[in-house]
């Protein structure tokens, strides 16, 4: 394994990062001029093979690309994150060629914009127990039920929806539809409002008697779970690096800050604080590492669903962390809500639930541990 990025890797960070810097926006509203700066540059479909329009790169380059982003606008990350690693994933490791012509290099160029509906009121972590229904209708399928918590879910072009054929079948019923955004009967709720990254629309999708053609369904019928499984490893290690990006810029704004203020004052500092910056960026290397040997492993092919899992609650747990620590060592003023620090704090909070909560991830890495 190879500990340290090749020039070409650090040559691809070092242009996020100053894309990131200079072209990202850090408003209040849904960041759309953001991504259309990223589609501009071939970001929205960076990992994707150059024959679909992406940009042909391993997906280690891609978590570079969502940490760099993530440090600067978490929002932006996320929406990226998500449109690519389980918003266009779908369809380019399981669609038919057919389903890739229509759509493919729309979602790689960013002309489409992908969302990934699997969530329902009651099926969170046990995502095998949903219950959205899909009955055989003519030459397609009706499907009808509640999505909820969808990233993107008023503003995505395409949707991979997972819906059973038959509950009675438990996670073997579960199958995988693509669904465009005006078909009749797939209506999208409100954002929701959450505690942070509220630039990216998290909504309900309400599916009434929405009907689907056979020639949309992604994979055969009760492929639907290991799709799900299989595409959220991928994902996991893309929420794993805005994570990553998260704590970093709670750690370099509190390196600044007290950099200032030693200058102003001397020893003020003292060891206390620089000594849990130390500690702080410590564990951010570690998480780094546990980051890109997921990707490498994903990038050679093998199955992570251990190392993404590893990787992802390590780093929404540091992202937590630094942004707690970081409160602590800049004092009172952090706790105010236009304080850059609040803002981690309030955004990393999600990295710790979304993408299959930190206590599904242990689950996953302790069943590994002992099966
Ligand atoms: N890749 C491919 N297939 C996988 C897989 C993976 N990573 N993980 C599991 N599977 C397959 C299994 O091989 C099994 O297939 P067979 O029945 O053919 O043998 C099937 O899926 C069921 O696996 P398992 O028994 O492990 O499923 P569980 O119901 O116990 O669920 C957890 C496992 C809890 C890990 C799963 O429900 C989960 O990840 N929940 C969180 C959901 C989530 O992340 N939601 C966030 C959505 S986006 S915000």
């Amino acid at each position: 394994m190879n500990f340290v990025l090749s020039d070409q890797h650090l040559a691809r960070r070092e242009e996020f990062r100053r894309f990131a810097t200079e072209e990202l926006d850090r408003g209040e509203q849904f960041p759309a001029e953001n991504l259309r700066q990223a589609a501009r540059k071939g970001y929205l479909g960076l990992p994707l093979p150059f024959e679909w329009s992406g940009g042909g790169t391993d997906f280690l380059t891609y978590t570079l690309l969502i940490e760099e982003l993530s440090r600067v606008c978490a929002a932006t990350g996320l929406i990226i994150a998500v449109h690519t690693s389980v918003g266009t994933y779908p369809l380019y490791y399981f669609g038919t060629q057919e389903q890739k012509q229509r759509y493919l290099c729309g979602l790689a160029r960013g002309e489409l914009l992908g969302a990934f509906a699997l969530t329902e009121p009651e099926a969170g972590s046990d995502a095998g127990n949903l219950s959205t229904s899909a009955y055989k209708s003519g030459a397609g399928y009706l499907l009808n039920g509640t999505k909820l918590f969808i990233t993107s879910g008023d503003r995505a072009d395409l949707y991979t929806v997972f819906a059973t054929i038959d509950r009675k079948l438990g996670h073997k019923g579960i199958t995988a539809f693509l669904v465009e955004k005006n078909r009749a009967g797939l209506i999208p709720g409100k954002p929701e409002k959450k505690m942070g990254l509220n630039r990216s629309n998290t909504t309900e999708l309400r599916l009434e008697d929405l009907y689907i053609p056979v020639s949309n369904r992604l994979g055969e019928e009760g492929m639907g779970f290991s799709i799900a499984m299989a595409l959220l490893d991928g994902g996991r290690i893309g929420i794993a690096a805005q994570a990553l990006g998260l704590a970093r810029a709670a750690i370099d704004y509190t390196k600044t800050y007290l950099k200032e203020e030693q200058g102003q004052s001397g020893l003020k500092t003292g060891q206390g604080p620089a000594f849990k910056l130390a500690d702080l960026a410590t564990k951010l290397e570690a998480s780094r590492l546990l980051v890109y040997r997921a990707a490498q492993i994903k990038d050679a092919g093998r199955k992570c669903s251990r190392e993404a899992a590893m990787a992802k609650y390590y780093s929404a747990d540091l992202a937590m962390e630094a942004a707690i620590c970081c409160m602590n060592i800049c004092g009172f003023p952090a706790a105010g809500f236009d304080h850059p620090l609040a803002g981690y704090f309030c955004d990393a909070k999600a990295t710790q639930i979304y993408e299959g909560t930190n206590q599904i991830q242990r689950l996953v890495v302790a069943r590994e541990l002992l099966q």
